[in-house]
């Protein structure tokens, strides 16, 4: 059977799983549905992701859910390019930066920033102080991930790894921004990494279409 990725194209989450299975080259399935509307959910939504979240996983009978657990399941259990730094250095390094998106970026990035200023800002409800209060908090997660980046090709190393899929979707979004842009901009050597990602066909492919 087919693995199955459960949630909607524009989760940053949703896409991060699927940067991870457009990179090991997994055939899969997804089954799409608006998280903020509950009248949308599958039926079983609250069994497969007790928190309501997105997104959800499923391969052969196995339930998985939680975005990391998944991302190194399918780097794990399926054939194609490793997206783990062989050395506990680089796999330390590694989850560093994911912890670092996860609990720092992906809310001034892509909450704050991205959804006030580009989201409700396409109706002018952005929250100005809300966007004022996030950039410097970006500016800092930019500082930290451009002294962990410094002249690798990918956040982990010379490889892209789990953590530059962690962090595309963020990026994605954050850019989209002007503010976004100009943070990055401040930073060369993350702006380079950021035009390197962009680029690879995995990002593309999870990031086009509809968006938060
Ligand atoms: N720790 C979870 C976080 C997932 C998460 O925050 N997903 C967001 C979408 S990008 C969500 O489901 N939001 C719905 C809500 O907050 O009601 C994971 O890594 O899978």
């Amino acid at each position: 059977m087919k693995p199955v990725l459960f949630g909607p194209s524009y989760s940053v989450y949703v896409r991060i799983a699927k940067i991870t299975l457009l990179e090991k080259g997994v055939d899969f399935d997804q089954v799409a549905f608006d998280v903020f509307d509950h009248n949308d959910w599958p039926a079983d939504w609250p069994q497969r992701q007790p928190f309501g979240l997105v997104p959800a996983f499923e391969h052969d009978g196995f339930r998985l859910y939680e975005t990391r657990a998944i991302t190194r399941y399918l780097d794990e259990a399926f054939p194609g390019p490793h997206l783990q730094p062989d050395d506990p250095r680089g796999r330390a390094r590694m989850e560093q930066v994911i912890s670092v998106l996860d609990g720092q970026g992906y809310r001034p990035m892509v909450w704050d920033i991205y959804v006030e200023r580009v989201s409700r800002g396409k109706t002018g409800e952005s929250d100005e102080a809300a966007i004022a209060a996030a950039l410097p908090k970006a500016e800092r997660r930019l500082a930290a991930l451009a002294e962990i980046l410094g002249n690798q090709t990918y956040l982990a190393g010379a490889d892209f790894s789990l953590a530059d899929a962690q962090a595309a979707p963020i990026f994605d979004y954050f850019v989209q921004a002007g503010e976004g842009r100009d943070l990055l901009r401040a930073q060369p050597a993350l702006a380079a990494w950021w035009d390197r990602l962009s680029a690879r066909p995995s990002v593309r492919a999870a990031c086009a279409g509809e968006a938060a």
